[in-house]
């Protein structure tokens, strides 16, 4: 059995679980927070059989999208606060984060 993290965009979460629901999955979803944006994203737990991973995996490429997101970096740590001008970037931002990690034991109690 696995255990698939996937970390993927607020936008494309409730999609994504009707899909996998659809197709007999579980997940379980998860409120998170994006290190880097610090915003809020989620992270779908999806325990599965070894031999379902593919096409779970197929169903989170088919509905997760990459956008493109503007950041405003911070000002350097120790630089010249009065020099710095925080010019946005943008980043792209997945798609999806995906783990797939062995499940040493389950059990339904
Ligand atoms: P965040 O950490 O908020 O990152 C959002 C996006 O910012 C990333 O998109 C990437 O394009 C950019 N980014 C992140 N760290 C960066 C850095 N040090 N320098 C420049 N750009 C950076 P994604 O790579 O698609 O990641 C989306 C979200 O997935 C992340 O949100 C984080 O919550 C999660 N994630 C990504 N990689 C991870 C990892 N190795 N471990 C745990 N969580 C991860």
């Amino acid at each position: 059995m696995k255990l698939i993290v996937a970390v993927v965009q607020d936008k494309d979460a409730i999609k994504l679980i009707e899909a996998l629901l659809v197709k007999g999955y579980r997940a379980t979803k998860l409120a998170s927070t994006g290190g880097f944006l610090k915003e809020g994203n989620t992270t779908l737990l999806v325990g599965t059989d070894s031999s379902k991973v593919p096409e779970v995996l197929g169903v989170i490429r088919r509905t997760c999208k990459s956008r493109e997101q503007l950041v405003t970096p911070l000002t350097p740590v120790g630089g010249p606060v009065d020099s710095y001008v925080p010019y946005p970037v943008e980043v792209v931002v997945g798609g999806a984060t995906v783990f797939v990690l062995n499940v040493e034991h389950y059990e339904k109690v």
